[in-house]
């Protein structure tokens, strides 16, 4: 088998055996594509069918979650986690809690934050789990029963020094609080198994903050390079949830303005700003729709349906919503109406058209697993808070987080220089993140 032949064919593998499950075809293709003059250059990699191994997750386990309604009524979701990969550390990744999940969104989500906690520097393995569950038009109740439930069966297989599940779409801080009731009443362990913690049990100041304002770190880093800033550059933000509404407090203080941002139901338009304590209360607080915006402000536009958004002209553009989001037209309008720079807040939000489009076009493009880093490395540094019984301030994790930040962003741009695609920062964040997981893996031997 020719080494350059060695991705096509565990492609080939991958396809044939995950065929349905697009989004993790879509993630392990963008990843092995950038390997390729990896693979050349490391023989020892082909030699011990290590693509091969990384491609396949270590475990997949998928539960019944029962629980009952208001109503009394017996309900019944899929419950999953899959532990990808423990070549750096504990299992690390994500829940998420959304009507669209299955087993490949999952994988995918795993897969990606392989390589995502190998580039914060700390020692995290990659895993991510989840359920079709919907919290929408759920009472606390009905999420606390589901939680537990959840739990119930997660708890057995999850632990701080095995895996430590956080946050993902679906899943913030009251669902963190219910879960880590229930494994400690399960288990009689009260241990860090969990990030996002609230602050009076164990969690870490702003881990909260920490996806939207690492996004905003690693953009500042890549605005940098063209000799710009934030400063008075106007800036679309897609999503109004945890990643999108701390992208908007950064880029804001960061001197830009913020001038749309969405929900799955359609986009805000306001060319004054967006007012982000709105967004906050409609949205943190009352979990309503975004479109109740304006009721509040008259002079912002309501547009139904969420691609939208990427036609309206602007410097940045940050996607922080949902997986494909953002499609090669979308990209097509960001480049005629001269947007600069796009980072990736939410998980492969931009198609690999766009991606494409961006690069093409020589638009400034950070990739999720780098540039939305910011929110996995805050939980490793509550992990570290946690077994040290300590926690620090806001002002020194938020210098940690920032100094991680320009640290995943210098990585990547080294390692698409030594590769041969200078400024190619999605081919640099892969090969990066890689290089890594694949020591550490071969050093293990064969597992
Ligand atoms: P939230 O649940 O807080 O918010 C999600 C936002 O995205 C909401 O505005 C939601 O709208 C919108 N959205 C979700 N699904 C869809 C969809 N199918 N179509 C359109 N819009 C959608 O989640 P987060 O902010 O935590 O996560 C956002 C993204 O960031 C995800 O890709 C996640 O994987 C990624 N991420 C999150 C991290 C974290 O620490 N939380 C860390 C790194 C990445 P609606 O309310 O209408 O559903
Ligand atoms: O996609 C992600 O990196 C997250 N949802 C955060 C994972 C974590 O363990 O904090």
């Amino acid at each position: 088998m020719s080494k350059t032949n060695y991705v096509d064919t565990v492609l080939e593998i991958v396809k044939k055996r995950n065929g349905n499950e697009p989004e993790f075809l879509q993630a392990v293709q963008e990843v092995l594509g950038s390997l390729r003059p990896v693979i050349a250059d490391h023989p020892e990699f082909e030699e011990t069918n290590l693509l091969e191994r990384l491609v396949e997750p270590e475990r997949q386990i998928i539960f019944r979650v029962p629980w009952q309604d208001d109503h009394g009524k017996m309900r019944v979701n899929r419950g999953m986690r899959i532990e990808f990969n423990s070549a750096l550390g504990p299992y690390k990744g994500g829940l998420r809690f959304h009507p669209s999940v299955y087993i490949g969104i999952i994988k995918f989500l795993g897969f990606e934050q392989i390589f995502k906690n190998s580039l914060t520097g700390l020692m995290m393995g990659g895993g991510k789990g989840g359920s079709d569950f919907n919290p929408k038009g759920k009472s606390d109740s009905e999420v606390m029963r589901f939680c537990q439930s959840f739990m119930t069966e997660l708890a057995r297989h999850i632990g701080a020094d095995t895996d430590v599940p956080a946050g993902d779409i679906g899943v913030g801080g009251r669902e963190i609080g219910f879960m880590f009731g229930q494994y400690k009443r399960l288990t009689r362990k009260f241990e860090g198994v969990l990030t996002g913690k609230g602050l009076s049990y164990g969690g870490s100041l702003v881990r909260t903050e920490a996806t939207g304002y690492g996004t905003v770190y690693f953009c500042n880093e890549m605005l940098k390079e063209q000799g710009q800033s934030f400063d008075g550059k106007t800036v679309l933000v897609s999503g109004s949830g945890n990643v999108a509404i701390y992208a908007h407090q950064k880029a804001t203080e960061l001197g830009a303005k913020v001038v749309a941002m969405s929900d799955s139901g359609g986009f805000v338009y306001d060319a004054n700003g967006i007012n982000l304590d709105t967004i906050q209360q409609l949205k943190e607080v009352q979990r309503l729709r975004i479109h109740e915006y304006t009721k509040q402000h008259p002079s912002a536009k309501y547009t139904e349906g969420f691609t939208g958004i990427w036609s309206i002209p602007c410097d940045i553009a940050l996607p922080c919503a949902t997986e494909n989001e953002l499609d090669g037209e979308a990209a097509a309008a960001l480049i005629k109406n001269k947007c600069i720079a796009v980072a990736e807040g939410a998980n492969m939000p931009c198609t690999p058209d766009a991606v494409h489009n961006f690069i093409a076009a020589g638009v400034s493009f950070g990739p999720g697993k780098a540039a939305n880093a910011g929110g996995v490395a805050t939980s490793g540094l509550e992990m570290a808070q946690n077994s040290q019984r300590m926690s620090w301030t806001f002002e020194e994790t938020d210098q940690k987080l920032h100094q991680i930040m320009v640290n995943a962003y210098n990585v990547s741009k080294q390692a698409a220089d030594q590769y041969g695609t200078p400024g190619n920062l999605v081919n640099g964040a892969n090969i990066a993140g890689f290089m890594k997981v694949a020591n550490a893996m071969l050093a293990h031997g064969l597992v």
